[in-house]
């Protein structure tokens, strides 16, 4: 079955709640394999925000990419995420970082990730649980990239995410 990485982030309202709520929205449609801790992370991009806490899952899904795509943005909106300003303060963001090695360019959807290269807060976590991650488009594994990042902004591990997530992880 497909493996996808799901990087998620809150930066309104309780974060780290906001998190698990969309990480046990995940599992309804989709199996967790692995999850990274919890990182307090600086906001880039928009630097007048509060810091975010951001994490990554490992998923195994049956839904290809523009479905998974569909029913992530539905888990949004029910967390509570409002349409606000593109990469603005949000209660819950869920991205598609990978899907298998796939390369998607669309309007709606491009896979991987088109910053997730240059963003500590998705390389960090991701190093966590697939150390051995290669992106499909620049055929570099995550440490290449995590070593070549220009990107300072702070990233710090604040809690394993497992303790706060009750169901079991299968790996
Ligand atoms: N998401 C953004 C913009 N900036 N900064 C951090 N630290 N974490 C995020 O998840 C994030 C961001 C847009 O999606
Ligand atoms: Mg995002
Ligand atoms: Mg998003």
């Amino acid at each position: 079955m497909p493996i996808a990485f799901i990087g998620i982030g809150s930066n309104l309202g309780n974060r780290i709640e906001n998190c698990i709520k969309g990480i046990e929205g995940i599992s309804t449609f989709a199996k967790i394999l692995s999850l990274s801790s919890f990182y307090e992370t600086e906001p880039v991009d928009r630097e007048d925000q509060p810091d975010f806490i951001n994490c990554m899952a490992k998923i195994e899904t049956s839904l290809p990419p523009f479905e998974l795509l569909t029913s992530l943005k539905s888990l949004e909106n029910s967390v509570g995420r409002k349409q606000l300003d593109r990469r603005g303060p949000r209660v819950i963001d869920l991205d598609i970082i990978s899907y298998d090695d796939l390369i998607i360019e669309t309007e709606a959807l491009t896979v991987p990730h088109p910053r997730a290269h240059m963003r500590r807060f998705v390389l960090q976590p991701l190093f966590e649980i697939a150390p051995g991650f290669i992106h499909p488009l620049l055929k570099r594994t995550v440490l290449e990239l995590l070593k070549e990042l220009k990107c300072t902004k702070r990233v710090l591990r604040v809690d394993n995410s497992s303790t706060f997530y009750s169901h079991k992880l299968t790996t």
